[in-house]
């Protein structure tokens, strides 16, 4: 099989960069080892940064998204039983919007496999060899059979596990890494959620309210590492909820049937560079934030906003200014977003290794930021739009 682009992963990255190319004619092929059911079943992310909802509805893929989307003016930040509201419109002009990345994902899936364009599930990519030819070729195994995918540009939207950053160079990549002691139970539950996105800094731990419809909440605790998320009984998790949200008459937390959990070990982690040769890495396959500031997504659409732009300047023109460019371009967004998703990390959580003087200097910080518009102005810029501040093509 041959193409001008092959994708490795269907996630956001990968889809999003199929779509985008498609829209400048230029060919390519997905190659995703999940099954479909599998990859539209994944829960993680939900907040759309504006420039995410933006590229959705440049590629007229945002009906489901306008009808479905929560749009989302507040966040709120708690400690000490008091609340700092930020109000998003007011403090930047802009909001987010709330939609499970599962129900992005199942659009962009949708539109291309409707559209009949090459996305093959079930195909587990190997090897990648050729990156510093003009002709690199993809190995992968699908049904059992070794087959191979010969392309142009080699695109490593495969996440942290997968075969893309493995095929760059070693003693040419540098990797920056913090894994954090603790993690996130996430759960899904039937229940009324919060008015405003709702983080918590309590004596017990942090505590997120977050949500995917009026009718279902998205709940998030933090626990140990190595917690087992069966053994938190709905009960168990929603009086824990209810102490670290200082909702201690339990009348603001609606409760409700949990019906899926997981866990998300936290971690901070960059690679550099994000290409070599003719093989480009984008989203999680270069770099991991923790969750606390909703980046993942955003930032795995503003890397290929970025590619495809480069992409596209090499096939109309032959030109390799973006493309050499492609890298340094990414990394300086990516570090802003790294260090604003590990400052709200450090903020809002609970380290067992902080000293009685460390804790107080958290809270202090959350004094501040309580009696300061500015301070609350910087958090709601970041939160609202940091993978945007700079127009991307
Ligand atoms: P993805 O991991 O989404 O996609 C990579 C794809 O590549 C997968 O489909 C995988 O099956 C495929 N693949 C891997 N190896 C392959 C191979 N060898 N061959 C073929 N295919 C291969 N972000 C937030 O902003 N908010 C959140 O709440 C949030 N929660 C998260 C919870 C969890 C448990 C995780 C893991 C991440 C979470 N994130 C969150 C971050 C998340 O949104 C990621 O940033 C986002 O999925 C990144 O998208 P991609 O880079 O496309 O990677
Ligand atoms: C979510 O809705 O899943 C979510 C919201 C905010 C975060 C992380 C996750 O910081």
């Amino acid at each position: 099989m041959r193409t001008q682009v092959g994708i490795i992963g269907a996630g956001p990255a990968g889809l999003f960069l199929a779509h985008l190319l498609k829209a400048q004619g230029i060919d390519s092929v997905i190659l995703e080892a999940r099954s479909r059911t599998y990859a539209e079943g994944r829960v993680r992310a939900g907040v759309l940064e504006p420039g995410t909802v933006e590229t959705m509805a440049r590629l007229g893929l945002d009906a489901r998204l306008r009808r479905e989307g929560l749009i989302d003016e507040g966040l709120d930040m708690r400690f000490r039983g008091r609340t700092i509201h930020l109000d998003l419109p007011e403090l930047t002009g802009r909001s987010v919007v709330i939609y499970g990345q599962q129900e992005v994902v199942k659009d962009l899936m949708a539109a291309r496999v409707e559209a009949g364009d090459p996305l093959i599930f079930e195909a587990q990519v190997t090897r990648i060899e050729g990156i510093e030819t003009e002709s690199p070729r993809i190995h992968y195994t699908e049904g059992g059979e070794s087959r191979v995918l010969d392309c142009e540009f080699v695109a490593g939207c495969d996440g942290y596990h997968g075969a893309g950053r493995a095929a760059m160079p070693q003693d040419r990549i540098t990797l920056f890494e913090q894994v954090y002691d603790f993690a996130w139970l996430g759960v899904l539950a039937r229940a009324r959620p919060m008015a405003d996105m709702t983080y918590s800094n309590s004596d017990r731990g942090f505590a997120l309210c977050s949500r995917r419809s009026m009718q279902v909440s998205r709940l998030y605790l933090q626990v140990p590492v190595d917690a087992n998320p069966e053994e938190w009984s709905d009960s168990r998790f929603w009086e824990e909820l209810h102490a670290r949200m200082f909702d201690e008459d339990r009348s603001e937390i609606a409760e409700g049937e949990i019906f899926q959990r997981d866990l998300a070990k936290l971690r901070a982690f960059v690679a550099a560079p994000m290409q070599h040769g003719r093989l480009f890495l984008a989203g999680d396959a270069v770099h991991i934030v923790p969750p606390a500031g909703a980046k993942g997504l955003n930032m795995a659409v503003a890397d290929v906003r970025v590619l495809s732009h480069a992409l596209t300047a090499h096939y109309r023109d032959g030109s390799r200014t973006a493309l050499e460019a492609y890298s340094a371009t990414c990394l300086e967004r990516v570090w802003k977003t790294v260090r604003f998703s590990s400052a709200l990390t450090g903020l809002l959580h609970r380290f067992d290794e902080h000293s009685p003087l460390q804790r107080n200097l958290q809270l202090a910080e959350l004094e501040y930021v309580a009696g300061s518009r500015n301070a609350q102005a910087a958090i709601a810029e970041q939160y609202v739009m940091l993978n945007y501040l700079k127009d991307l093509p």
